[in-house]
């Protein structure tokens, strides 16, 4: 059945949390395919809203404020403008970039909510929940962590595994763990609006499976990726379930009815219709009408995001969307996988990640050049790896030896031979080379076929290779040497040249915004409209070029092997600091006192039989030889032990270990590594003398 081609697209990216920086792994999953699908699309002259802001509920948001001893409006206050400044920087060219602390996003979500409850979608519900007594407060979300009851990983959070993105209900955690206090929590009854999802399974197993909505073509479900539509089978075959959509907080969308007080929108309700009401603020600062984003059939509502919010993308949000009655649902979630760096996960807490803005400070203006490495390993069907290594090959290998070379080429050639003023040919002439007119013409549609499949990885490959083409070319045609003996040949030689070097600069657009920009300059063209693209006169004959400039710039180790030092460094000191217990609860002069430290000398040494770790002492303490056995057989051998003054914790009460009385404990500390090394009086002192 054929779908119509709608002209009209609301394309959101997930709303990051505004609790931290925005790193590689977040651009490569969600933003850079968004921006690259919403400038090719502006760029074909449909119309366009692209979407996105900070997340500024949750628990991300408060936990973050606790940890910082901040406020959460300062936190959000702060990452906003980092993140809004690291997306702009990256060329990421949202219409809107949002909040969900402002008052249209309150007003919008609290009028969502209670549109749907009116129609009956929630229910009511009194249930045991987990609470830690300490804080007075009810645990959900991220305030709770405990095994992973569909995958084993522990650290799953109370409404959400990371490690395998099931979507959870806090007690449905095995060990669970308040993230507040690190106590076991209780459990104690609270009233909450609930989500009955199982009454929807019949509808979405449908749309997600057919991408038919109440019997009608909805979208082609061949488009959707195997892993989005694979995950969302496999929960909805698994039963859905209730889930409240309400949390007992104090930060976040008041609930909007009588009884509700200290109870908050569920962040993962709000942060959603953060996309409506952005698309509000928008259209009103516009003069354009959101409802047409929203609610017109004919526009296409597509969410790029990463696979952990795939179940809220394709499951929770629609139905919401579905139950409201007046919105559309989304022909597309293009969710990718994650990013990997250098072979291990990126880690936001110890700080194994490329920040954004931190990438710019090492490597002004190169911002073309992320987004094209990127690109180019973009986790669009599994993870993948960026490693800095494969950044510097792809930046020299490809994009300074194939685009930034033939580019520079053709546009020196025109200064050096033509001062620089395009020559002028007849059009028909380009038949002389047939080959090359075809190439670019099946490389256009390659690159226009994957787009629109938003096979972003493979779009840009195929535009790069315009660029190959023009250096092979080049170096075919070779009108360097041509000039001497056949200088009209070159003129249509180097027109073509410029030609392909303007079609690059089309089809590369999309990725490479601000490469486009320069080259666009360089050729002195006005615009860059992609029905042009496959043409062969968008450069016109007797045009003055601009000045030939590199697009790209070679990247030496040196950068290179410092980036890879950064993260050495971080890995580190992030060891070094996991590696530091936090100090125990003070404790009184007289608990001190208790203690009865000694000094003794070893008089002999064994190992103790079957035991690899454990060593036998007799220590002389003066008044008496004690029996005592220690754990220290793999750092120490009996021989070298005989002799040494040690100190002894003499009054704790004798345990039997192996079978053996031990009768005292040998001072130890513990080093780098696990290893252990004997706490030993600087002078020798007398056996049995205090330590105090
Ligand atoms: N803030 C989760 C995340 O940053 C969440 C996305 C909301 S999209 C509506 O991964
Ligand atoms: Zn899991």
């Amino acid at each position: 059945m054929a779908l119509p081609t709608p002209k009209k697209h609301l394309i959101t990216a997930a709303l990051p949390y505004a609790n931290g920086p925005i790193h590689i792994g977040h651009l490569a999953g969600a933003y850079l395919p968004a921006d690259i699908y919403a400038r090719y699309l502006r760029m074909k002259g449909d119309k366009v809203a692209f979407i996105c802001g900070s997340d500024e509920h949750g628990a991300a948001i408060t936990l973050r404020a606790k940890k910082e001893g901040k406020t959460p409006q300062a936190i959000v206050d702060e990452y906003h403008e980092i993140n809004k400044k690291a997306f702009a920087d990256f060329g990421i060219e949202f219409d809107l970039y949002h909040r969900t602390s402002s008052e249209i996003h309150h007003q919008t979500a609290q009028e969502f909510f209670l549109e749907l409850n009116e129609k009956d979608v929630f229910t009511k519900e009194t249930r045991e929940q987990f609470y830690d007594a300490d804080y007075n407060q009810f645990l959900a979300d991220r305030y709770i962590t405990g095994i992973c009851p569909k995958c084993g990983h522990d650290g799953a959070y109370g409404d959400q595994c990371e490690n395998c993105g099931s979507s959870l209900n806090s007690t449905e955690l095995i060990n669970p763990v308040s993230t507040l206090s690190g106590n076991t929590p209780v459990l104690k009854e609270t009233s909450h609006w609930y989500l009955p999802m199982e009454r929807h399974e019949t509808w979405l197993k449908e749309w997600i499976e057919k991408g038919t909505l109440e019997g009608k073509a909805h979208h082609n479900p061949k488009e959707w990726r195997n892993q989005v539509i694979g995950q969302c089978k496999s929960w909805i075959d698994g039963g859905l379930q209730s889930r409240a959509m309400t949390r007992d907080l104090d930060w976040g969308v008041k609930v909007p009815l009588e009884g509700a007080d200290g109870k908050v929108l569920y962040v993962w309700l709000d942060a959603p219709i953060g996309y409506i009401s952005a698309t509000k603020e928008w259209a009103s600062n516009n003069g354009e009408d959101w409802k047409s984003y929203w609610q017109d059939e004919n526009t296409e509502l597509i969410h790029f995001i990463g696979k952990d919010n795939i179940v809220f993308h394709c499951i929770i949000f629609p139905i919401l969307l579905k139950a409201n009655g007046k919105y559309n649902l989304p022909v597309n979630v293009p969710a990718n996988e994650f990013l990997n760096l250098e072979g291990k996960k990126i880690s936001t807490s110890r700080n194994w990640a490329v920040w954004l803005h931190e990438y710019l400070i090492d490597f002004p203006e190169k911002q073309d050049v992320l987004r094209y490495v990127l690109c180019s390993i973009a986790p669009e069907t599994k993870d993948s790896e960026f490693t800095w290594e494969d950044f510097q090959a792809r930046n020299n290998n490809e994009l300074v030896a194939i685009y930034g070379n033939f580019v520079n080429r053709a546009i020196v050639l025109v200064h050096k031979y033509y001062e620089g003023i395009v020559p002028e040919i007849n059009v028909s002439l380009v038949e002389e080379y047939p080959e090359i007119v075809n190439q670019l013409n099946k490389q256009v549609l390659l690159v226009q076929e994957k787009l629109s499949r938003k096979q972003f990885r493979d779009a840009q490959n195929e535009a790069i290779a315009i660029a190959r083409l023009g250096n092979k070319f080049l170096a075919d045609t070779e009108p360097w040497k041509l000039i001497k003996t056949n200088s009209d040949q070159v003129k249509l030689i180097l027109n073509l040249s410029l030609q392909i070097a303007a079609n690059a600069a089309i089809a590369l657009a999309p990725f490479l915004p601000d490469s486009s920009k320069k080259l666009n300059q360089m050729l002195s063209l006005n615009g860059l409209s992609w029905e042009r693209l496959g043409q062969v006169d968008l450069v016109k004959g007797n045009v003055q070029l601009g000045k030939a400039e590199h697009l790209f710039q070679k990247l030496e180790d040196d950068s290179i092997n410092a980036q890879i030092q950064k993260l050495e460094n971080s890995l580190k000191s992030t060891e070094a600091e996991s590696n530091i217990e936090p100090f125990k609860d003070n404790i009184n002069f007289d608990d001190f006192l208790k203690l009865d430290l000694r000094v003794g000398t070893i008089v002999s040494a064994e190992a103790v039989k079957k035991s690899s770790k454990l060593l036998l002492f007799k220590v002389d303490m003066g008044s008496e030889v004690r029996t005592i056995v220690s754990g220290i057989a793999k750092h120490y051998s009996p021989e070298e032990m005989v002799g040494k003054q040690v100190q002894v914790v003499a009054n704790l009460a004798p345990r039997k270990i192996m079978g053996i009385e031990s009768q005292g404990m040998i001072l130890m500390a513990e080093g780098d590594s696990g290893d252990l090394s004997l706490m030993q009086p600087d002078k020798m002192g007398t056996n049995g003398s205090q330590i105090s």
